[in-house]
């Protein structure tokens, strides 16, 4: 076992497996930056030290003072959380020659993922689906993606090969504006991640974000824990997941599943890891990208799963097979996370800095909160603008989206501007309550102050779902349509309560 673990993150993340090394009665060791001195994760772990100045740069992406501190305080393993070093092969790397465990996966593989046309190649030869595009043909001249564009087809997307959220990504809608695009891309992508190398792929339109998590020992045994729907999200932020996705019924789960545990298996993955697909309208779905690391919205596999994925990594890491063989993966009831961002909604997101001077958090049944902040800490522009994570539980879908309603209500943040408003909104959006969305909805079809979308009283949205409950559970004695048909009439359900309350 573990004798100490140093947490190489901040914020809720770096609580969150702070409480994990606590249960399993392991020592952690925070570590901070000046804009953190008073944090939740410096006052949970039982050491903590400095890093230096506030900005990431000169505190939680240096690497070679991390090492340091954890070899001066005795620590034999490093969680990187996610974001700073998390998905860095050379940091990962470098706690392996400090001997330290890096609770993750090996650097092989985290490189192995990073590039993201290489992924591309290695999957496709496990038989993974993607997209068509530019796989396999390594790093392409200008002239080589214009010849090969038109055999892909327009529309098409250029992405970056170091890529990731969307940055140096262009869509593309013919051959004549393609070598400027091309330019672009390739400068931000440069700009961005000092690499302005590109690929091609046929754009996919209107899909879903799914993703499937999936843990991996070694032993060799590589499970999945199902699946979760990413799509609601603004600027590649996600906003909302959920967790199981209403857009996956049980045998395009395992169909996924199957392909995730081969593409994992691809790169000789070890630890958690998540592979992100896009899912169309006829239920192809394609491999984006592997994320080799844990995930913001990890929690609402946790709900459903009753695995707690944090303290699968650490036993992972220790050399012990997984807990839990996949037919023992069981999924009970439906789980929400909502992203609480220091934002202002009603102002393009803009982020919102300052001292939280109250903060009443929901409780309850089935919700979950967690966060970094606390009354009386100060929001500053350094990090991400995320706060807090509100995961709620419910039997069904319908059932967690009421309890999400009122743990939003619940919830009292004063001192910074939050983006619990859009949430609210959302959980009063007819789409939202049928499950239909897809990536582009929060972005071209939702609006704060629309008429039919929002502002009707809890009654009203209790009423439309608990029909939605009550069409399920008749149905589902019946078993009479297949799930396609079945989701078409719960939206034509929605439609016809729209219609009759005009
Ligand atoms: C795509 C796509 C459509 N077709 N690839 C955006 C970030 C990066 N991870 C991949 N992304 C996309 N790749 C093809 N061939 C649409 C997106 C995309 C997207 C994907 C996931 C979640 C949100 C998204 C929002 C816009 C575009």
């Amino acid at each position: 076992m573990f004798k100490k673990v140093l947490v190489a993150n901040r914020g809720e993340i770096a609580v969150r497996i702070i409480r994990a090394c606590r249960e399993l009665g392991i020592d952690t060791v925070a570590v901070y930056s000046e804009a953190d001195r008073s944090a939740l994760h410096v006052r949970y772990a039982d050491e903590a030290y400095l890093l230096g100045p506030a900005p990431a740069r000169e505190s939680y992406l240096r690497a070679d003072k991390l090492l340091e501190i954890a070899r001066k305080c005795g620590a034999d393993a490093v969680h990187p959380g996610y974001g700073f070093l998390a998905e860095r092969d050379d940091f990962a790397e470098a706690c392996e020659e400090a001997d330290m465990v890096f609770i993750g996966p090996k650097p092989s593989s985290i490189a192995a993922m990073g590039d993201k046309a290489e992924a591309r190649a290695t999957v496709i030869r496990a038989g993974v689906p993607v997209v068509p595009g530019t796989e396999g043909m390594g790093n392409m001249t200008d002239e080589a993606l214009l010849a090969k564009a038109p055999q892909i087809g327009f529309p098409l997307l250029i992405k970056a090969t170091a890529g990731g959220g969307g940055k140096g990504m262009r869509e593309v809608k013919s051959l004549e504006e393609m070598p400027d695009l091309l330019q672009s891309a390739r400068r931000e992508a440069e700009s961005s991640f000092g690499n302005g190398n590109v690929y091609l792929e046929k754009l996919v339109e209107g899909a879903r974000h799914v993703e499937i998590q999936i843990l991996a020992d070694t032993h060799g045994n590589v499970i999945f824990l199902g699946e979760r729907e990413c799509s609601l999200q603004r600027r590649h932020q996600k906003l909302l997941e959920e967790a199981l996705s209403p857009a996956v019924d049980d045998k395009l789960r395992k169909a996924m599943g199957d392909v995730a545990v081969k593409a994992a298996k691809a790169v000789d993955y070890v630890n958690a890891g998540t592979i992100e697909f896009l899912l169309d309208k006829d239920e192809n779905f394609y491999f984006l990208e592997m994320n080799t690391r844990l995930q913001v919205e990890h929690p609402v596999t946790e709900m459903v799963t009753g695995i707690d994925i944090v303290k699968e990594q650490i036993r992972i890491a220790r050399g012990r097979a997984l807990s839990y063989r996949q037919e023992e993966v069981r999924f009970n009831g439906h789980a929400i996370e909502c992203r609480i961002n220091a934002e202002d909604p009603y102002n393009n997101f803009m982020p919102s800095t300052g001292r939280i001077t109250q903060s009443l958090l929901p409780t309850g049944p089935g919700v979950r909160v967690d966060t970094g902040v606390y009354p009386g800490f100060e929001i500053t522009p350094f990090y991400d603008p995320m706060i807090a994570k509100l995961i709620v539980w419910g039997e069904t879908r319908a059932q967690a989206i009421l309890r999400m309603r009122r743990a939003l209500e619940e919830y009292r943040i004063v001192g910074v501007k939050t983006n619990i408003p859009f949430h609210q909104t959302m959980m009063d959006s007819h789409r939202f309550m049928g499950g239909q969305y897809d990536t582009r909805f929060v972005e071209e079809r939702f609006s704060m102050d629309e008429a039919g979308e929002g502002k009707q009283s809890h009654a009203e949205t209790a009423a439309i779902l608990a029909t939605l409950v009550a069409h399920r559970e008749t149905e589902r004695s019946a078993n009479i349509v297949n799930r396609n048909e079945r989701d078409a009439s719960n939206w034509r359900w929605v439609g016809r309560w729209e219609r009759m309350h005009r």
